[in-house]
């Protein structure tokens, strides 16, 4: 492509802009080596076609998919030879487990714990939710006390062969936390987890889909 050139986007993402699951479908969609667009879209405004008012919805190969498992299984299956899945059924499981853990657990108590009372005080200028904070930072700590013992026990998802799935979801989940002064003081306490995620964050993929707001 000549320089100065934009491709054409082959993936239409709408989301919101700063967006765990935004950022999830981009990390993969450059793992892929496919042009992608992100067309900003908050998840209950009309113009979403989440049925339950969630993003992303993407658009890919004339298909329009929700639910970040399946379009990144789809994108890379369909385009990436499943680079980012390991071969055998046991691995495939382990790094299934882990898109699970991060998306029923940990999202869900970083985002509503933590990362959203932030955002909120920061981005919105509410006054900090100091209440949500408090009461869910026992359960975060606990959280990542379970990352860290897991990846010290036999490697966790980083057991699995190269980069994969279990890390393109991991990544924006933890880094969201990160992000936010009791998450970044919880994280560098954990030398493994903080280790992979300074790790990932000099892959290109990590890099090229950062968020705005990181240092
Ligand atoms: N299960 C959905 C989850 C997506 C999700 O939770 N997205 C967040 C943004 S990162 C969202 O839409 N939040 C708005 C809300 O829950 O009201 C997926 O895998 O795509």
């Amino acid at each position: 492509m000549p320089a100065g050139a934009e491709a054409v986007p082959q993936v239409r993402i709408f989301g919101t802009v700063i967006s765990t699951y935004t950022r999830i479908i981009q990390i993969t969609c450059e793992e892929a080596g496919l042009a992608y667009a992100v067309t900003a879209t908050a998840a209950h405004s009309t113009a979403n076609r989440h049925p339950f008012g969630k993003v992303p919805v993407v658009e890919v190969d004339g298909l329009e998919l929700i639910e970040s498992v399946a379009i990144t299984h789809y994108i890379d299956n369909a385009h990436n030879t499943g680079a980012l899945q390991p071969a055998g059924p046991a691995a495939r499981a382990l790094m299934d487990k882990w898109i699970a853990i991060a998306n029923n657990y940990l999202f869900p108590l970083f985002e509503h714990g933590l990362v959203m009372p932030w955002i909120m005080h920061r981005v919105g200028g509410f006054p900090l939710d100091r209440d949500t904070i408090d009461r869910a930072l026992p359960q975060i700590s606990r959280a990542l006390g379970f990352l860290e013992a897991e990846l010290s026990i036999d490697g966790g998802w980083t057991a699995l062969d190269g980069f994969t799935l279990a890390d393109v979801f991991l990544y924006p989940v933890l880094r969201g936390l990160e992000l936010t002064p009791q998450g970044g003081a919880g994280i560098v306490q954990c030398d493994r987890l903080h280790a992979w995620l300074g790790t990932c964050r000099a892959r290109p993929s990590i890099i090229a889909t950062r968020w705005e707001s990181e240092p």
